[in-house]
């Protein structure tokens, strides 16, 4: 294979104990799944998350917002995991003290055999009601829209209030045991993984500080440059698919 990575880096997580793979969108981009802020194909650049991704635009229009999650999630049905998921798998069967905190909705890296991937901002296929009860997304294909455009969300079979998307929009908190798992990680890890993300959107981009401060290594991996580059050991300006299988060859 051709050199891809500069000297020493396969070997720091190779000889780690403890490694965290925290990931954003990019790790999905090679999949077909948009990101959010890259220029032209972000979905920041078509939709405006502010009537889209928060409590008061569900409050405001639960169709569309149920709608466009709904075409979201058909998307990433169709989507296949890629070599970036099934490289941050294989490095948590190498190194077993390996977890996996992600920032997507998406289910890639529970399909690509990654094992218990901490979810920041909760799932695509974990819908609940608004009162909190559970819901069973809908398993087969059959009931989810290819097309964009409104869809009145189901009714709670419990309380029979509406409900919403399982994930996380601005202003609301992330899930407690999720962010607390994510930090206990960071702040014990030896090397930490930031892939394909902006690192703009906190309090998780606040994971690798947390990991530097506690002295581990963290290595990005990135096509572009991001506000983390000025605290992160190793910038390696790449595609997820193409750099993460070189990390642990
Ligand atoms: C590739 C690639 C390839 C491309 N390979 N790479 C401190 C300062 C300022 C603001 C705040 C702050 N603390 C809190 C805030 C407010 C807010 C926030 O951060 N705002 C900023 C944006 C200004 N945060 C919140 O509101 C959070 N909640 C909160 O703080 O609550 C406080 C509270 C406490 C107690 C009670 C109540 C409240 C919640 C944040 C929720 C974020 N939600 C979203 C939507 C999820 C649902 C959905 O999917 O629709 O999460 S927004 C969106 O951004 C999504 C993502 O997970 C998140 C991060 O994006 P990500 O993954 O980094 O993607 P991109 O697109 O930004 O970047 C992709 C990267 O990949 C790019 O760098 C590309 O170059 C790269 N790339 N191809 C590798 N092939």
């Amino acid at each position: 294979m051709q050199r891809v990575l500069p000297d020493g880096v396969a070997e720091r997580i190779a000889t780690a104990g403890r490694v965290v793979v925290f990931t954003g969108a990019g790790i999905s981009a090679e999949s077909g799944v948009p990101t959010f802020r890259d220029a032209l194909t972000g979905l920041w650049s078509r939709f405006d998350a502010y009537e889209l991704a928060t409590p008061e635009a569900f409050e405001a229009d639960p169709a569309l917002v149920w709608g466009w999650y709904e075409w979201r999630r058909a998307a990433v049905r169709k989507a296949e995991p890629n070599a970036g998921h099934v490289a941050a798998a294989a490095l948590q069967a190498l190194v077993p003290g390996t977890v996996v905190v992600t920032q997507n909705v998406d289910d890639l890296h529970e399909r690509a055999g990654s094992k218990d991937p901490v979810h920041l901002h909760g799932s695509l296929f974990a819908p609940r009601c608004v009162a909190g009860h559970p819901f069973d997304a809908p398993s087969g294909d059959d009931d989810v829209p290819d097309d964009l455009g409104p869809v009145p969300p189901p009714r709670c079979t419990a309380c029979g209030a509406l409900v919403r998307p399982g994930v996380v929009w601005f202003g609301e908190a992330l899930p407690r045991a999720a962010f607390t798992a994510a930090v206990e990680a960071a702040s014990s890890c030896d090397v930490l993984l930031s892939i394909g993300t902006s690192g703009v959107v906190y309090p998780a981009a606040e994971l690798p500080v947390v990991a530097t401060r506690s002295g581990a290594t963290v290595i990005q991996v990135n096509p572009d440059e991001t506000p983390l580059d000025d605290i992160c050991d190793v910038n390696l300006r790449g595609t997820a698919a193409r750099l993460l299988p070189a990390l642990y060859a």
